[in-house]
């Protein structure tokens, strides 16, 4: 075995010993960055809940996967570090998924703190009045990092704020405690004047593909791949070529190994990974499932032809037999059809009485509706592909035809043109899939698939072949026959003409990669959406059929379909939040009148914390709502908060929706009187299912409440979908 020596001297030792401090893994004591930085008031409708107890992470103990070096290093205070043991602790905990660990071959994460200068940090932290653990000397603080890891909590991570939990707590029961301490005294010798080379991983370790992944059952395999399709996919993809979230292929996840694969998993990241294991989603044996199917590759799902689509083809209620006017004395426009996201259904309620007026099944976690261009017609598509047309001119609204165009989708819309083209109105319908990667035309009346399309190619930058390019948002064009169709990972936007669905023309344009949602801006005539992995808003001028501006915001924008107002300063403009930071990027969206702000940035607003999804507002209202459904704070996921248009840069007004679940989603009545905001609950937690919540928006009071719906996420109403408004 090949060794290396680097000797500190005890001198210098005791001199950091001064100075030095802290390393991974550990306890904040600073306010973390979510705390609001401008808010004027957080009213709590309801008591926070206590915090749920942070289960145990996963306890796998894979075996070392690369070959160690051969050379030892100093220890602190003059003595050998065992390289072999030191690099065999640092495989085996995956510790290089997470850090910076200088020496350490693919020890280049940054989801934890970099270790490069640790041992010289470390007594930074001792010294330090936020410390709150029990280490008096550098090699007690890393040491409690590993067994202890939630002693202390550092608070700068990489991607923001390090999260307590985030460090395995077990780490130190799969490590020898000849391997602990060689850990603890290869990190200690790291001040960062060193200079380690990063080993070639050839050198001393296995190449990845030399790395045996980890057996999985049959059995094991399938469960995986389900779990994959339904929580992980939708970022990282079907084959794992990674999008909103990195790539996830064997070569990226066996250096990683099992147990740092298992703790992301668990604990999730400040970049935005969800904490599936805290949350209560994946179950311990789960995650390290998912860590163990993560190293292996991935499965080839299967096509789809036209023939299976027409196999999943219903027409229930045949046009013909429709009635020919509504049915109903409700107010049918004021209707919201509302997501209950696990029971794979949608609740249409009547916005005028809050009355559930039917509850539809359709297909699994359906993601949005959309309404057709009269408004008679809700096309929803579920995740799994399944595509449900529901008649709201029936006493009792319901569904009429469903045919199933893909495995796994998040986009539909339909023909929304009427001029010297034609009146395409309610005639087409367009489903876009994540898996197999292609849209679909089908008849809007009857939603029979009629054409394929396959949106495989090549990336609008580098020209290089994509097997999996999955349709993002689609929008369908006022001015021409035509849908805008989103390419998310070539980043191309396809204007796709549908005036002969058998025969479309398409032209692509060139905008940026990972596409992902967006809305129209006052006028639609300009459609402008997230191309979220780049933190850039791509704005396309559907008149033109052209792309107009490719503009900068701010870290992992997610506008949902965006908000519009009248900036007293600027005029028009479009504003988008973010997964990605606490900030709201305004936009300029009048190049007519206020040429000199169109598609800048013309305002950024600091907010409550990142992980938004949504924004809201309406032509009638005086506030622009938002929520933070992903951010990591209980408290803060639970909120939304509202700014004033007319005093934008004032404070926002945020408070506590619920006390359990998250905010997620707003939505106006017809009269833009009303916010609706849903309660994303639990669906094996009776009470705490979800609900709607209905303020006034003028007043921004309470309601009422629509209790006990499953876990509710997305609501459309009718009358604003139709004329987009937002
Ligand atoms: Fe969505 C819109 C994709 C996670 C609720 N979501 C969209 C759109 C896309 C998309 C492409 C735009 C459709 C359009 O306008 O044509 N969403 C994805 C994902 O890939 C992602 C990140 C991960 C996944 O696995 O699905 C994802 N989305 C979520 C959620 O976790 C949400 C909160 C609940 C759920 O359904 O799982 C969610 N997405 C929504 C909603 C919209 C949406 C409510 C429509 C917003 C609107 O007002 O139009």
């Amino acid at each position: 075995m090949k060794r290396f020596r680097i000797l500190l001297l005890t001198v210098i030792a005791l001199l950091l010993l001064a100075l030095l401090a802290g390393c991974g893994g550990k306890k904040e004591k600073e306010e973390p960055t979510a705390e609001p930085a401008a808010v004027q008031e957080v009213a709590t409708e309801a008591p926070t809940e206590a915090p749920t107890p942070t289960p145990e992470p996963p306890t796998a103990t894979p075996e070392p996967q690369a070959a160690a070096p051969e050379e030892s290093a100093p220890a602190e205070g003059g003595g050998e570090v065992d390289m072999e043991l030191a690099l065999a602790a640092f495989q085996k905990g995956g510790c290089g998924a997470c850090h910076v660990i200088p020496g350490v071959p693919n020890a280049q994460g940054a989801i934890g703190p970099d270790l490069s200068d640790i041992g010289k940090m470390a007594a930074e932290w001792i010294a330090s009045p936020d410390y709150t653990g029990k280490a008096t000397t550098p090699e007690e603080y890393i040491r409690e990092s590993i067994v202890d890891p939630n002693a202390f909590v550092v608070p700068e991570c990489p991607g923001g704020p390090c999260l307590e939990g985030q460090m395995p707590t077990t780490l130190a029961q799969v490590l020898s405690p000849e391997e602990l301490d060689a850990a603890v005294a290869y990190l200690a010798s790291l001040t960062g004047e060193e200079e380690i080379s990063m080993p070639a991983p050839e050198e001393v370790a296995a190449a990845p593909s030399e790395l045996e992944p980890p057996p999985l059952t049959d059995e094991e395999f399938a469960k995986a791949s389900e779990i994959w399709f339904q929580r992980c996919s939708g970022c990282h993809g079907v084959l794992r070529k990674g999008a909103t979230g990195p790539a996830l292929t064997p070569d990226k996840t066996l250096p990683k190994g099992t147990l740092a694969l298992a703790s992301i998993i668990y604990n999730g990241t400040p970049k935005g990974m969800p904490d599936w294991g805290k949350q209560g989603i994946l179950t311990q044996e789960e995650t390290e499932l998912m860590a163990k199917f993560v190293q292996n590759e991935p499965p080839q799902p299967p096509e789809m032809s036209l023939a299976d689509m027409l196999d999943t083809w219903k027409v229930l209620v045949p046009p013909e037999d429709r009635p020919t006017e509504p049915q109903t004395d409700r107010n049918w426009q004021n209707y919201f059809s509302v997501t209950l996201r696990d029971a794979g259904q949608v609740a249409i309620i009547d916005g005028d009485t809050k009355e559930i007026v039917n509850v539809v099944d359709t297909g699994y976690a359906v993601h949005i509706s959309r309404m057709s261009a009269t408004g008679r017609y809700v096309y929803v598509i579920g995740r799994d592909g399944k595509a449900v047309l529901i008649d709201l001119w029936m006493e009792k609204p319901d569904k009429v035809a469903e045919s199933r165009a893909c495995y796994d989708a998040r986009s539909i819309d339909v023909s929304k043109y009427k001029g010297e083209e034609g009146d395409f109105y309610d005639k087409y319908a367009i489903i876009g899939c994540y898996w197999p990667p292609h849209f679909v035309i089908l008849d809007g009346q009857t939603l029979e698939p009629l054409k394929i399309v396959s949106t495989r190619s090549y990336t609008y930058d580098t020209e290089e072949y994509h097997p999996e390019p999955r349709v993002a948002s689609i929008v369908a064009s006022h001015f021409k026959p035509e849908w805008i169709v989103n390419v998310k990972e070539t980043g191309q936007v396809w204007l796709v003409n549908y005036t002969d669905p058998n025969n479309p023309t398409i032209k692509m344009l060139e905008a940026e990669r990972f596409l992902h949602d967006g809305g129209w801006d006052a006028t639609k005539r300009y459609f402008l959406v997230a191309a979220n992995q780049r933190n850039k808003i791509v704005v396309v001028d559907a008149k033109e059929s052209k792309v107009v501006a490719i503009t900068d915001v701010g870290k992992i924008p997610h506008p949902g379909r965006g908000a519009n107002w009248i900036d007293p300063e600027y005029g028009p403009v479009w504003g988008t939040t973010h997964l990605g930071e606490g900030l709201l990027a305004v936009i300029g969206t009048d190049p007519e009148g206020n040429p000199d702000y169109a598609w800048k940035v013309v305002r950024k607003i600091e907010l409550l914390g990142g992980g938004s999804l949504f924004l809201k507002t309406h032509p009638k209202s005086k506030w622009i709502w938002m929520d933070f459904v992903l951010n990591p704070d209980e408290e803060i996921q639970r909120s939304v908060c509202v700014l004033a248009k007319d005093d934008i840069t004032a404070p926002p007004k945020c408070w506590q929706v619920a006390d359990y679940g998250r905010a997620v989603h707003m939505e106006y009545n017809m009269d833009g009187t009303e916010v609706w905001v849903s309660v994303w609950g639990k669906p094996d937690e009776p009470g705490k299912t979800g609900e709607i919540v209905i303020y006034d928006d003028e007043t921004l009071e309470e309601i009422a409440r629509i209790k006990d719906l499953m876990t509710p996420t997305g609501k459309f109403n009718v009358y604003n979908t139709v004329n987009d408004i937002y």
